[in-house]
């Protein structure tokens, strides 16, 4: 018997509880992502990539764009979901059926069934982009989980508590990982650490972050 089979990889488990209702499925995304990367180029084709301002007047340092009936929008008015990308004046994209497909499928797998994304924000972090401690609250509902898959080079997550001050945990997130999060964890502040430079063979020097959200 070859017991290097049972060995650990460096990287660990499969399937990590990151909380009662968060879960980390390592690796989940990688036999969907030759159907998700041409979905994602002709998502960025309608609603390129940008630099959004905060309400303090602060530049992000990740790029993004959306898909789906709603998108996140920042500005110096605050932060909200619009129906239509404020750069081109037109809706966002609609979400691509792979998305929608690997948003809900990944959603049953941590025991969310019944999931229906009508929101996918596409962050995109080049080495030295992060983003600080926040909590996602400008859904309408926090019953629904959110679905996040990272792409490209790797970066470093912060799971915090519900208290800004809490101290947060280091989860290392890799090209094809997923996470579901829900229930008790959905409104736990969380945010990324500035990514190492690196380069993928895929993606080139950047992570792109696809976040699945009921919002409406
Ligand atoms: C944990 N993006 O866009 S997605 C964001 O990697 C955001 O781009 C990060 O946080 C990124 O708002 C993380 C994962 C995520 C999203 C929502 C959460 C984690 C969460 C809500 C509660 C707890
Ligand atoms: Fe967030």
């Amino acid at each position: 018997m070859n017991l290097e089979l049972f060995e650990p990889d460096a990287i660990g488990p499969t399937r990590v509880e990151l909380g009662p209702a968060a879960t980390l499925l390592r690796g989940w995304a990688l036999p969907r992502v030759d159907a998700l990367l041409p979905a994602l180029d002709a998502v960025l084709a309608a609603a390129p990539f940008r630099h959004m301002e905060t309400p303090g007047g602060f530049r992000m340092s990740a790029a993004l764009t959306n898909c789906g009936m709603l998108g996140w929008t920042s500005d110096r008015h605050g932060y909200r979901y619009t129906r239509l990308d404020p750069q081109t004046g037109q809706p966002w994209p609609a979400m691509p059926a792979p998305f929608l497909r690997l948003a809900q499928d990944a959603a049953e797998a941590a025991g969310f069934a019944g999931f229906r994304p009508d929101a996918c924000l596409v962050n995109r972090y080049a080495p030295g982009a992060r983003m600080s401690l926040h909590q996602d609250k400008n859904e309408r509902d926090f019953s629904a989980p959110i679905v996040s898959v990272s792409l490209g080079i790797a970066a470093v997550f912060l799971f915090g508590g519900s208290r800004r001050g809490d101290s947060a945990r280091r989860v290392p997130l890799q090209h094809g990982d997923v996470v579901v999060w829900g229930g008790p964890d959905r409104l736990r502040y969380h945010g990324v650490l500035p990514l190492k430079d690196a380069t993928h063979p895929r993606l080139g020097a950047a992570r792109v972050n696809l976040t699945f959200r009921q919002a409406g």
